[in-house]
């Protein structure tokens, strides 16, 4: 077990549940405050912590709250990444800066693992991460979670790379930087809203103990890459990609006319799919995370039990 870090503030159920070597899944904000609109956000924040803790693991969402970075949160904390207009987008580079300030941030899939590893949490379940931009050879713009995923020990479960970013060069950029990348249940490595992106998963996976055998022997190797697992989209909630790509192009190609670059890139192009979508990205996007998180809750649980923390009594539920 790892002492959590003296400069985070944990719920004492999370702070509990880690001594004790429970299953937790951490969970970023982000998708809250600038990946989803209000109150579907802080919807999808409460129903996900409860999917987590219906399979028997502890959820622990993850913000910086008046500059602390806090693990575990409370309804009121939700609301308020919900729908303050103070939350920034604090990715790794960020993050000292807000705290410094005192200011509240929402934290991205780089900065979450990087808090998630610090409080001694291995499993982070979100919806996609980020990655090379489409036209990246110019504009340099890739996400600081694939270098995150190089350098921090923690499982990231999403629903795999959405087309507005390039889904080959990011699958090359995990390569170079040496992060297993793994497909649950398919050999088609999928992209968010659909099934399939037609690129082949690197590494076919099919069940959580799998997963947790995965994580042991990478860590246990000393690798300080995490993992990053691709769970397809249930079926009945895909939007299939000649459907979306369409719908995508014109996003991007908007965005590119009204100047938008950068940090607000990812927002603007979520939120204008919402629009040109009426909607139907959303509830994909919700039912997307809603997936992963049965999926994370099943990994924490079988890498708590493999690393022979789970006493008989946690486990009556798994
Ligand atoms: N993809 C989504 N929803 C999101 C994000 C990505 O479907 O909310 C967020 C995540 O927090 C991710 C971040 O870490 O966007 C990536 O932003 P950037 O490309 O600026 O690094
Ligand atoms: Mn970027």
């Amino acid at each position: 077990m790892t002492t959590p870090h003296p400069r985070l503030a944990l719920t004492e159920e999370v702070r509990d549940a880690l001594r004790d070597g429970l299953p937790v899944v951490s969970l970023e904000s982000t998708i809250i405050s600038h990946g989803m609109p209000y109150p579907q956000n802080v919807e999808m924040a409460t129903e996900v912590e409860g999917i987590i803790r219906e399979q028997g693991a502890v959820p622990a969402t993850i913000a910086v709250l008046r500059g602390t970075p806090r693990v575990g949160l409370e309804r009121a904390d939700l609301e308020l990444l919900a729908t303050s207009p103070e939350v920034g987008k604090v990715s790794v580079r960020d993050l000292a800066h807000v705290m410094a300030r005192g200011g509240h941030g929402a934290t991205t899939v780089a900065s979450t693992m990087r808090l998630a590893a610090l409080a001694g949490i291995r499993v982070f379940v979100t919806g996609g991460i980020g990655g090379v931009h489409r036209g990246a050879q110019q504009s340099f713009d890739i996400s600081a979670d694939l270098t995150e995923l190089a350098t921090t020990q923690v499982a990231v479960i999403s629903a795999g790379v959405k087309s507005i970013l390039d889904i080959g060069l990011t699958l090359e950029t995990l390569e170079t930087l040496g992060v297993p990348v793994l497909g649950y249940g398919t050999d088609d490595f999928p992209a968010f809203y659909s099934r399939v992106s037609g690129f082949p998963t690197p590494l076919r996976v099919d069940s959580p103990e799998e997963i947790a055998a995965i994580m042991r022997a990478q860590w246990d190797m000393g690798m300080t890459a995490g993992l990053s697992i691709a769970n397809p989209v249930p079926e009945a909630d895909e939007i299939p990609a000649e459907r979306i790509d369409g719908i995508i192009a014109r996003a991007l190609a908007e965005m590119t006319e009204a100047g938008i670059t950068g940090k607000d890139a990812t927002p603007y192009l979520l939120g204008r799919i919402v629009e040109l979508t009426a909607g139907e990205s959303l509830r994909t996007n919700i039912a997307l995370v809603k997936n992963n998180a049965r999926l994370g809750a099943r990994i924490a649980i079988r890498y708590a039990e493999a690393e022979g923390g789970l006493t008989a009594t946690a486990l009556k539920n798994v």
